[in-house]
């Protein structure tokens, strides 16, 4: 069974990670869906919210496991016996510091990273971006899944 991940925050997933989560399932038996917890940063989302809207969009994939994860992206790998994270790169700026973790994770535990290059039309984009342009009413709804754009809209009218 080949296996791989895709770690990330995904507060929320945006088309760009979605494009690099479709082509990860054409490559591997299994594709793991990571989400980090980080205690130190409240996100827009809650884990088990970013967990079910990921869940939601990536059934059509039929071999997507999304799981939570806090702690060594390398230990979730060796607990689950995945060689292989796979990483999409947006630009250069992402490669400088997707460069150094790929070389950590490799040197802690020897799995490897494969960078995908990001689709041209989601270079941009980014959880980020896409929560700033949202608060200020710009229209992100291209650059969600719908569902995904559903759940932001009704969150950010909430606060
Ligand atoms: N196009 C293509 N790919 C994209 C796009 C896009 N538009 N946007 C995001 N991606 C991909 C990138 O590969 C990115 O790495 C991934 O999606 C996740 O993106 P985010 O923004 O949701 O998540 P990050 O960057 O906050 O996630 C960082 C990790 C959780 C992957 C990293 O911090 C990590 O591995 N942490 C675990 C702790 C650990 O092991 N630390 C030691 C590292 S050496």
């Amino acid at each position: 069974m080949r296996r791989a991940v895709c770690p990330g925050s995904f507060d929320p997933i945006t088309n760009g990670h979605l494009d690099i989560i479709g082509r990860a399932s054409k490559l591997y038996d299994v594709v793991h869906v990571a989400v980090m917890i980080n205690q130190s940063k409240k996100g827009l989302f809650t884990v088990d919210e970013r967990i079910d809207l990921i869940r939601r969009v990536t059934t059509e994939f039929g071999n997507v496991q999304v799981e939570a994860f806090h702690g060594l992206l390398v230990d979730f790998c060796k607990q689950r016996d995945i060689p292989a994270i796979v990483k999409g790169l947006r630009a250069v700026s992402d490669f400088d510091y997707e460069l150094q973790m790929a070389q950590m994770n490799n040197g802690l535990s020897g799995v490897e990273t494969l960078f995908v290059p990001t689709n041209p039309t989601y270079s941009f984009l980014s959880s980020s971006l896409v929560k700033e342009v949202a608060t200020w009413g710009g229209d992100v709804s291209h650059l969600l899944p719908p569902l995904v754009h559903e759940a932001l809209t009704e969150r950010l009218a909430q606060r």
